[in-house]
């Protein structure tokens, strides 16, 4: 268990981020683990399986990816455990593969929406925006990103870092600075952490902010999610819950400690209603949010919310 631990304290402490990148690590760790049960009888190794699979889902609550990676990875129709193993390594091997076929597959539809001369908002760090905004640009397109901070975690220092590696003229930004700035912008392409049966967004807090301001300036918002970010549980009516992180992330803690009658409220994620989004790309298809639910059915089975 001691491996699979250093990835859940990985994906805790967020030197694992990105929904994207904690399913797949999530879906390594629990293949390696489970082929590490062998020599167990097969109650034991399914408890076993069950155990690791809490602590791995447990880790962060609001990325979907990570219980559906988890989900899809774990389960087994086996009666032996060499068998059981087996499935659970082939569903592993074939999460992690689609995973990275995802991204490609989402970069080139989503490219089709970009045009040349296009100045892109982007918010926090999404490789699913990014290879969207990097196949636009290798298909010649004259494309620039306004890329905002992401305040506490500035995952937006990613974003510009990854961005000027591949030579695309990017303009860092303030998170307040969003609706001043929109007036430049053509389009917003943002990543999920999940999205719900009624094609709300829930995404890096400060993703609706960008959502509103463009809505208000007429530009359009795209989604960049792979179908394994869609949230099946939310057809049982459940929430999508949003992380409530540290305060040290915010403020230094002995600053905080000198002042006694403020607390530090620091929320993760936030919500963008559907209304505010135009298109989400995914790797089957690019779908209005509307169609979610389509989404969840056809792409990832109804048996994943139960
Ligand atoms: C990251 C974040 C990203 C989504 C999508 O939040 O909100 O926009 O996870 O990313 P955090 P990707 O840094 O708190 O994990 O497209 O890479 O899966």
């Amino acid at each position: 268990m001691d491996e699979l631990n250093t990835t859940a304290e990985k994906i805790r402490t967020m030197e694992i981020r990105g929904a994207g990148r904690i399913a797949v690590a999530a879906s390594a760790a629990l293949r390696d683990y489970a082929m590490s049960l062998r020599a167990l009888p097969m109650d034991e190794f399914n408890i076993r399986v069950e155990e690791a699979a809490r602590t791995l889902v447990d880790t962060r609550p609001t990325a979907v990816s990570l219980p559906n990676a988890v989900a899809l990875t774990k389960r087994h129709t086996a009666t032996n455990v060499p068998d059981a193993i087996e499935e659970i390594s082939g569903n592993a091997e074939r999460f992690i593969k689609n995973a990275g076929e995802a991204l490609g597959k989402i970069g080139r539809i989503g490219a089709e929406r970009i045009r040349d001369g296009d100045v892109i908002m982007t918010h926090c760090n999404s490789h699913a925006a990014l290879s969207i905004i990097k196949t636009a640009f290798d298909q010649g397109k004259d494309i620039s990103v306004i890329a905002t901070e992401s305040r506490p975690r500035r995952q937006g220092f990613i974003t510009i870092r990854e961005l000027n590696d591949h030579g695309i003229p990017t303009t860092l930004i303030v998170d307040s600075a969003v609706r001043l700035t929109m007036k430049k912008v053509d389009l917003v392409v943002v990543g999920a952490d999940s999205i719900s049966v009624n094609g709300a967004l829930i995404n890096k807090v400060g993703t609706s902010q960008l959502a509103l301001a463009a809505q208000e300036a007429r530009r359009n918002v795209i989604v960049a999610a792979e179908t394994y970010k869609f949230s099946p549980r939310t057809l049982l009516g459940e929430m999508v819950e949003i992380e409530d992180r540290s305060s040290d992330e915010v403020i230094d803690p002995q600053v905080l400690k000198r002042l006694p009658n403020v607390k530090v409220s620091n929320p993760a994620f936030d919500v963008t209603p559907a209304e505010y989004i135009d298109l989400i790309i995914t790797e089957v298809g690019a779908f209005p949010p509307a169609m979610a639910f389509t989404v969840i059915k056809d792409y990832l089975g109804l048996e994943l919310a139960l």
